[in-house]
């Protein structure tokens, strides 16, 4: 089940208190057609329990549950723990032919178009299929989304953190690769999951939420 929920994300999208660094996005540099969401901020930070994966936006989005909103925001979280482009699978931004993350293995992601009534999104290790729900919040006044992470979720990982996003409204408009990642205290399972899964990842979250 969380295999087939996995790849359900995958196929849908086609989708820091200690040294707390901001990583920035240019203003103007959005693609696609519709109405564009720019990225200008991703910040990753941490405290004692949790990682915070915060994006800010230049202009404004609506909620994701506002299903009826043309401007509601969707799209992709990815982080690669180990610093290992070896390890997880190619981002989002490589398959939109956006110049990011060449080096970034993507071994955890989540949807933002998946969120779910208790303002929880899955956060899939893209390594073994497994799944937690992690919180999200949206801050429509400071057009700003915080993902929070339990750090146990990431298994400990030894090496900095890395973030990735790739998000829009109709459809993806940006993204951004943040190489200033959190460097955590304490080791994963590398393996590798590859291309199988973007090669299974036919359909298009953006088709499905047209049809909506
Ligand atoms: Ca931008
Ligand atoms: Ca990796």
């Amino acid at each position: 089940m969380k295999r087939f929920a996995f790849l359900l994300l995958v196929g849908g999208v086609l989708g820091m208190s200690s040294a707390a660094k901001a990583g920035f996005d240019p203003l103007g540099d959005t693609f696609g057609s519709g109405y564009k969401i720019d990225l200008i901020q991703y910040s990753l930070t941490e405290d004692d329990t949790n990682y915070y994966a915060t994006i800010v936006t230049a202009n404004a989005f609506a909620s994701p549950l506002d299903l009826a909103d043309p401007q509601r925001i969707g799209g992709l979280f990815e982080f690669d723990t180990d610093n290992n482009p070896d390890t997880g699978y190619s981002p989002h931004q490589n398959t939109i032919g956006h110049p990011l993350a060449e080096r970034f293995g993507s071994d955890f992601m989540a949807a933002i178009f998946g969120i779910t009534a208790d303002d929880t999104v899955t956060l899939f290790d893209t390594r073994d299929f497994s799944s937690i729900q992690v919180k999200i919040a949206f801050d429509l006044a400071l057009h700003s989304v915080t993902l929070t992470i339990p750090k146990a979720a990431f298994g400990n990982p030894t090496t900095d953190i890395y973030g990735a996003v790739a998000i829009g409204a109709t459809s993806i408009n940006d993204a951004m690769e943040h190489r200033e990642g959190v460097t955590p205290r304490s080791v994963p399972e590398p393996s590798s999951f590859g291309l199988i899964v973007l090669g299974l990842g036919g359909a298009t979250f953006f088709c499905r939420r047209k049809k909506r």
